[in-house]
């Protein structure tokens, strides 16, 4: 007998799975076969509390029947129309909604199926709208050290973290700002570091150095998450508006993981206060159940492209399943539910615990930092001597083990729960992480 007869376990060996590391995985896996609320239910029955919101994206927790109802429905009601030149109601309707959420004036809404395409659709709306304005020379893009705006080429391009860039080609015309972390400053800040403003200001350099009127937009992540959860300095995302609109450069906030109440707003915008000129997003948009990305657009923007004759089509753009009617419904049924639960009323009202919580851990293992802001915290450990990694790994197997999810990349925790988690659960999350760090060598 193989070993999946044994276990019970299916043969793992076709799967080639995404961002894994597929040996080591395959040689000890960890199967998740059941999902309700805040906790998963693993392959060996155990239940483990969801600390990172699958990958920061089951906001209003698992399993909810609402949403499930509502996909049913939809499959049995209408499963697909075609996205061009047709439409159906469902498609309106959620529009609407998500521009009832996003800061006053976005309120154009392009889908996607993801968020990498949600980035690329908002980098080629950027880059059409500056050609309708007469101004096609506006091609470049600023991104950032240290970010991560999903996985195709130009998402990729702005991105910032190295091993996603060194393998492929780039965009040509992308300079990256420097990533906002300054541990020597801001060590063990709680929430957004009172250092660093000024680094928004290395935007101004880049733009004397290539001229405004080459550049289309800059592109961040009003708190980088996948670099390692890096809140902004106070003042830096106020800058960056200012040296955009002195210049004429558009502004796209990658709200991927910062949307649908993670900070306890709908958006990071409202959050901050600052508007960018087009937001994306996914994940939260459907709390996972389905994919479903977007990009929510200035109505200026969207005019400008409103152009020339009424048959003509104004973006060469879109995917066989934009605004796919199931993940339509999907979205509907989350958004009622972020609405009706005050789901993110209730994530701002858990930001002081979860800190408490979070911060709690220091000097529990060898740590050179933690960081959080609303319901997003990271932990840096140090690594271990020649062994880059190791700890962190460590830490993400025992976690498993003892009961909690969380996310590891290198030696750095990041903790993402579900909205809906509350003040008994945040104190299972710091004991169990608690135990789990004093373990580590
Ligand atoms: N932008 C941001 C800010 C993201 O965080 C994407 C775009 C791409 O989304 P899609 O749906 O194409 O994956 C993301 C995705 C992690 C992790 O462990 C983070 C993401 C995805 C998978 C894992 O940090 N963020």
């Amino acid at each position: 007998m193989d070993d999946a007869s044994l276990t019970n376990r299916p043969d793992l060996s076709a799967f080639w799975m995404p961002f894994t590391a597929n040996r080591q995985f395959k040689a000890d896996p960890r199967l998740i076969v059941g999902a309700r609320g805040l906790y998963y239910q693993t392959d060996d029955g155990r239940q483990v509390l969801d600390a990172t919101s699958g990958l920061w994206c089951v906001n209003a927790g698992h399993g909810r029947p609402e949403i499930a109802e509502a996909v049913q429905r939809q499959l049995m009601t209408l499963d697909y129309a075609p996205a061009f030149q047709m439409s159906h109601p469902a498609a309106f309707e959620l529009s609407t909604r998500i521009a009832q959420l996003t800061p006053p004036g976005l309120d154009r809404i392009f889908f996607a199926n993801s968020g990498s395409e949600a980035v690329e659709s908002a980098m080629k709306i950027a880059l059409a709208y500056h050609r309708a304005r007469g101004e096609g020379q506006r091609t470049r893009f600023i991104g950032r050290e240290r970010a991560y705006h999903g996985v195709n080429f130009g998402g990729m391009s702005v991105g910032g973290l190295v091993n996603n860039r060194r393998t492929f080609p780039l965009l040509p015309g992308v300079d990256h700002l420097r990533a906002t972390h300054d541990p020597a400053r801001s060590a063990f800040s709680r929430g957004q570091p009172d250092a660093g403003a000024e680094f928004a200001d290395e935007l101004e350099r880049i733009v004397g150095l290539h001229g405004a009127d080459t550049i289309a937009a800059v592109i961040v992540e009003p708190v980088a998450g996948s670099g390692g959860v890096l809140p902004p300095p106070k003042g830096y995302l106020e800058r960056l508006r200012a040296i955009c609109d002195r210049h004429g450069l558009l502004l796209i906030f990658d709200e991927v993981i910062t949307g649908f109440g993670r900070l306890g707003a709908p958006f990071a915008a409202q959050y901050f206060g600052i508007t960018p000129d087009i937001l994306t997003m996914a994940k939260g948009l459907t709390n996972a159940a389905i994919p479903m990305g977007a990009a929510a657009v200035k109505r200026e923007i969207h005019d400008a492209l409103m152009q020339g004759p009424p048959a003509a089509i104004e973006l060469f753009h879109g995917y066989t399943y934009s605004a796919h009617p199931v993940a339509c419904a999907a979205a509907l049924a989350s958004l009622d539910i972020y609405a009706r639960e005050r789901l993110f009323e209730h994530a701002a009202a858990m930001a002081d615990p979860f800190e408490a919580a979070v911060h709690g851990l220091k000097g529990r293992a060898p740590i050179s930092d933690i960081r959080n802001l609303g319901l997003m915290a990271a932990i840096d450990l140090e690594a271990r001597a020649g062994a880059p990694g190791a700890r962190g790994y460590e830490a993400l197997v025992r976690a498993y083990q003892a009961g909690l999810l969380i996310r590891v990349t290198a030696d750095t925790i990041a903790l993402s729960p579900p909205l809906t988690i509350g003040e008994a659960e945040i104190a299972d999350l710091g004991r169990i992480l608690g135990d789990v760090l004093a373990s580590l060598e």
